[in-house]
């Protein structure tokens, strides 16, 4: 129906508002794309911009993720089934996966974005926010301790269908098999970082020292 093209429609643009991209320019006069690792990510942004920079594209590129996986609730429609059934979950979850791909090809940007790591970590806390808590609980962890955003990305991206089957114990297959295809699309995204990292050529990003600016 129309409603659903609509909707679909509208996660894409809210996934492709390139966050990094347009702060960098806004408040810095600087398209972030065109240094560190070229990628139009929070990270990266941390790693050109420095740390409050970082921080403001992390929070709304999670926001992105989160709003698109709520639009069904926001636009209060009832359409695709009640908000506890089945249905209901395979349609956020396509509407995560279409803001995700928005993040990765945004028509505001040359379809030359990011990696999508936190817009899917916005999908996942819309949706299951004990798994979010989760991956977020691993990603800190691997990042304390490597120093690596990308290795934290992959490790948090495995936490997530990881975390459904052994803790959440999910009964939902297709919740299931979008966790491991999301797995799959992090691990696509950085294929980059993979190479640079059994190289030894990854670089290190410090939280809480050695902060370049
Ligand atoms: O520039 O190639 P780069 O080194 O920047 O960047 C690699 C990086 C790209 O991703 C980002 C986004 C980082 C956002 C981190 C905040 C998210 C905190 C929780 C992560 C949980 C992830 C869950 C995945 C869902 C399955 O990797």
């Amino acid at each position: 129906s129309l409603y659903l093209f609509g909707v679909v429609v509208l996660a894409y643009l809210f996934g492709s508002i390139p966050t990094a991209v347009w702060f960098g320019q806004a408040f810095y006069g600087v398209d972030v794309r065109e240094y560190g690792s070229g990628n139009a990510g929070a990270t990266n942004t941390f790693r050109v911009l420095g740390k409050k920079a970082g921080i403001i594209v992390m929070l709304v590129d999670i926001f992105k993720g989160w709003t698109a996986t709520n639009l069904p609730y926001l636009l209060d429609s009832g359409i695709v089934g009640t908000s506890d059934s089945i249905h209901f979950v395979n349609f956020q979850l396509a509407l995560g996966v279409i803001a995700v791909l928005g993040h990765l090809f945004p028509i505001f940007a040359g379809f030359r974005g990011g990696k999508g790591v936190a817009t899917l970590f916005g999908m996942v806390i819309a949706i299951q926010p004990l798994a979010a808590l989760c991956c977020v609980t691993i990603f800190l962890l691997c990042l304390l301790i490597s120093h690596y955003v990308s290795l934290s990305s992959i490790s948090a991206g495995f936490t997530f269908p990881i975390s459904l089957a052994l803790i959440i114990k999910t009964t939902v297959p297709s919740l299931m098999l979008y966790a491991i295809a999301i797995c799959v699309l992090i691990l696509i995204t950085h294929q980059k970082n993979i190479e640079r990292l059994l190289k030894g050529k990854e670089s290190k990003i410090y939280l809480f020292k050695k902060s370049s600016k």
